[in-house]
């Protein structure tokens, strides 16, 4: 595999557990999945983990998968090389596994004191995938060996937080989201 085609892998296989964090943002409010309920003098998850945001943000993700999943024979031919098409629950794993990692690292936050919103740098940028590829690799285990080679692997932990931090400085110029992380 050439340079070029690992990262387009990566960056298609992601996309599924990309889409939910962007979705649960622009979709974020509502009843917070923790109900106000706090553990110690902190909230368990806090007001910025709601169902609506999760729900939306998984509903993003598998119908990105879906939609990339009709579309990867074409682009497969017209690249010349193949991309992955999803099975249901390599979707599920790739979009609720991204969720779960940002819920888990807001689980994090408010244990080590820290507000919502707050920065958490490497959790911020990677939680999602530290809880997708796993959760991904134990639903839909052959088709995750087929396509999440070492090297894809390396490509998306390398890729993903310059990724993240690039789309959430554009989602907060553009007034999308309250800090810039
Ligand atoms: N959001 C949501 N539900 C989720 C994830 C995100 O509703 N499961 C929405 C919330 O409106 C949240 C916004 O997306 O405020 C930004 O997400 P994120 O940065 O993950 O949350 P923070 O507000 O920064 O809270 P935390 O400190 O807990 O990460
Ligand atoms: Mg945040
Ligand atoms: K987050």
């Amino acid at each position: 595999m050439t340079l070029l085609e690992t990262v387009v892998i990566a960056f298609w296989a992601m996309l599924p557990a990309y889409v939910p964090n962007n979705a649960a943002v622009l979709a974020g409010g509502g009843r917070p999945i923790d109900g106000g309920r706090t553990w110690g003098d902190e909230r368990v998850l806090g007001d910025g983990k709601t169902w609506r945001g999760t729900a939306a943000g998984i509903t993003a993700g598998l119908a990105l998968a879906a939609v990339l999943t009709l579309l990867a024979d074409d682009v497969g031919a017209a690249l010349g090389f193949a991309v992955p098409a999803f099975e249901p629950l390599a979707a599920l794993g790739l979009a609720a596994g991204a969720m779960l990692g940002d819920i888990l690292a807001s689980f994090l936050k408010r244990r080590t004191g820290r507000e919502r919103g707050a920065m958490f740098p490497g959790f911020d940028q990677l939680d999602f995938v530290v809880v997708s590829l796993p959760l991904t690799a134990l639903l839909a285990t052959e088709w995750f060996l087929e396509w999440f080679t070492w090297d894809v692997i390396l490509v998306i932990v390398v890729l993903t937080p310059v990724l993240h931090v690039t789309t959430n400085v554009v989602a907060y110029k553009f007034g999308l989201k309250d800090e810039p992380w």
